[in-house]
């Protein structure tokens, strides 16, 4: 079989020493930390879109990577070399998972019934892929932003014809998930949302949003469906307002609409940025829901006001992310490099350097979380920091049998209060830079 990478070869761990190009610097997929392997905290998967797909085009000019893998794009024959393409990449990088839209697969055709056809062909293909490597599906979706038809949306759209073909898409991408063996089925919500309230309805748009979710969850529990459906928050672009501003705006939409049991959160850092928070902040909103799900892995640009996709290598950012799947006991989703390659790393060597670049921070995050937590001098601070809510009074307060009238007493008694105690944040600051840096 063509061989699409040859110039990429597999990729080893050499240590932080190594200064191969072509080797993992901290991504040791059998070191032990905190009791499990790298690789098993660290499911990681490729995605179909960017690693296959994305060519660089950009508002201002054409791609500038070639994708087309040898064959004419836009063609069934294409869309295998991508299989073929896709599994050589992962096998040569060790990564054990990819995510795909329905569109990522093969060219749409005229009508829904041929655009399925084309995808039974290649999830045949891909199983025959996926048998012969071990490589499995983390999850799937379907693309209901790009063609013309989602312009106001899928779930919110204002034309029922739309409507029900976002049903059609959501249908097959679930048969697809459950067919590849996928552990989660993501919604994100691209189009989901509105430019101005002059032409919008609100309220019917949320509830028909919700609707289809439901419909979604009955189908894919019907049909063996096992896995999390997942909500992928972002704020902003390609709308104004999205519906799925972050994440707890999402758990609040989820519990409102009795979807909390089926749904958790796939977290994306650079769409939690976008929002203004960090990426850290949305996980630990997930977290404490128990709604961590999963992690679409890439970072944005602070100075730039868009979804810039790119490889994480930010270690502070991974660590504490890191810190928080830790802490929460792992992620069952894994880890969806949602990530791209600039515009000017166009080569096949720069895509396998991307994947080194992120599978290297991530587990670089992994390595100094572990050792925060095992230093354990922020999580004490952090306890202490809370100890008056020990007390006798503190535990009534939080058993919720205290009254407003037998707190004012208290406070009455007591006078005012002594000041709380210092937060001690660069204190914090320069305990994380020993503990990242030794
Ligand atoms: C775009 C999103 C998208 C989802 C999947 O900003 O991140 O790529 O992950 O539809
Ligand atoms: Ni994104
Ligand atoms: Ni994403």
């Amino acid at each position: 079989m063509a061989e699409y990478f040859p110039s990429v070869p597999e990729i080893a761990y050499e240590g932080s020493k190594s200064t191969n190009p072509f080797a993992f610097k901290y991504y040791n997929a059998d070191q032990i930390v905190a009791g499990k392997k790298m690789k098993e905290h660290l499911p990681f998967a490729l995605a179909w879109w960017h690693a296959l797909g994305a060519t660089g085009t950009d508002m201002f000019g054409p791609g500038t990577a070639d994708k087309s893998f040898g064959k004419t794009v836009g063609t069934m024959e294409h869309a295998r070399a991508k299989v073929d393409a896709g599994f050589e990449l992962m096998q040569k990088l060790g990564i054990g998972y990819f995510c795909f839209h329905d569109v990522d697969l093969v060219p749409e055709a005229d009508t829904i019934g041929e655009t399925n056809k084309r995808l039974d062909e290649i999830t045949d293909y891909m199983l025959k892929k996926m048998e012969e490597t071990g490589i499995r599906c983390l999850w799937g979706t379907a693309n209901m932003f790009s063609n013309a038809r989602f312009m106001n949306g899928a779930g919110s759209t204002n034309s029922v014809d739309v409507y029900c073909h976002a049903a059609a898409q959501i249908k097959k991408a679930l048969d697809m998930t459950v067919k590849l063996g996928g552990r989660g089925y993501v919604f994100w919500g691209g189009r989901e949302g509105y430019e101005s309230l002059l032409n919008t309805d609100m309220k019917f748009e949320l509830d028909n949003i919700a609707r289809l979710m439901k419909m979604a969850v009955d189908y894919g529990r019907s049909i063996g469906f096992k896995g999390d459906f997942l909500i992928e928050p972002k704020p902003k672009e390609p709308m104004k307002h999205q519906y799925d501003f972050d994440a707890a705006t999402a758990i609040g939409f989820l519990k409102e609409y009795g979807l909390d049991k089926d749904f958790k959160m796939n977290i994306e850092a650079n769409h939690a940025t976008l929002a203004g928070h960090t990426f850290q902040h949305d996980l630990r909103i997930s977290a404490i829901n128990g709604m961590l799900g999963s992690i679409d892995a890439n970072q944005g640009d602070y100075l730039i006001g868009w979804d810039t996709d790119e490889f994480p290598f930010n270690v502070y950012e991974t660590t504490l992310a890191m810190y928080e799947v830790l802490k929460a006991g792992g992620i069952p989703g894994g880890f969806n490099f949602d990530a791209k390659n600039r515009r000017s790393a166009y080569t096949p060597e720069d895509i396998a350097h991307a994947f080194i670049l992120g599978m290297d921070t991530f587990a670089l995050g992994l390595l100094r979380a572990a050792a925060i937590i095992e230093d354990g001098r922020i999580d004490q601070f952090v306890k202490d920091r809370y100890a008056s809510f020990e007390t006798e009074l503190g535990q009534k307060i939080r058993s919720g049998k205290a009254t407003l009238a037998e707190l004012a007493a208290v406070a009455e008694k007591n006078g005012a209060p002594a000041l709380p105690g210092s937060g001690r944040q660069e204190y914090l600051e320069s305990v994380l830079n020993s503990v990242m840096f030794g």
